[in-house]
């Protein structure tokens, strides 16, 4: 299914590139004289070599610092499962059964130790946000109905740690928060 999409968005993304190729081509051929930057042409070319250096750059420096590489060759020393539900979350050292879902009342880590929670969700979308004792949201993922989604983290600050909601799950939704403690 994963694969599929991903097919459908590269044929999307040739066609489109076919699609601007054949206009910037055949627009190319409009005589416009003048040299250097009074020529149009020139202009424009200059314009989206600097726009795509820029963009290239950003990428390059951004796309590796991306949450989902964290931690990515290190194996976590704790794993937690994490279900999401209208209106609480459970946690839990075991994976969670959907049918007859249980936590844990409480949930500790050591702190720098490497935490990998797999959150779920078991009837809609919810946030999973992650706080710290100085109430800064450090880390967050979505919590979705048949997806896993993994998040790595470290704790290095001791103390009290908030998870709250980040979607708009219900009427309840604010009252939807858990937490667990860094030692
Ligand atoms: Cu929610």
């Amino acid at each position: 299914m994963q694969y599929s999409i991903l097919l459908l968005f590269l044929i999307l993304t040739a066609l489109s590139a076919l699609v601007f190729t054949f206009v910037f081509i055949s627009s190319k051929k409009v005589g416009i004289s003048g040299q250097g930057l009074s020529n149009p042409l020139q202009k424009r070319f200059w314009f989206l070599l600097i726009l795509f250096v820029v963009l290239g750059i950003f990428a390059s420096v951004t796309i590796p610092r991306s949450p989902y590489f964290l931690f990515a060759d290190e194996v976590p020393a704790r794993v937690v499962h994490v279900a999401a539900r209208q209106f609480a979350f459970l946690l839990s050292d075991k994976a969670i059964d959907p049918e007859n879902p249980e936590g844990k009342d409480s949930i500790e880590f050591l702190a720098n130790e490497l935490v990998e929670f797999r959150v779920t969700s078991l009837d809609v979308n919810h946030g999973f946000a992650i706080y710290n004792p100085s109430n800064r949201l450090i880390a967050q993922t979505q919590a979705m109905p048949g997806y896993v989604n993994r998040l790595r983290w470290k704790f290095k600050e001791p103390g009290k740690y908030t998870i709250l909601c980040l979607e708009f799950c219900g009427m309840a939704h604010q009252v939807m928060r858990s937490s667990f403690t860094v030692k």
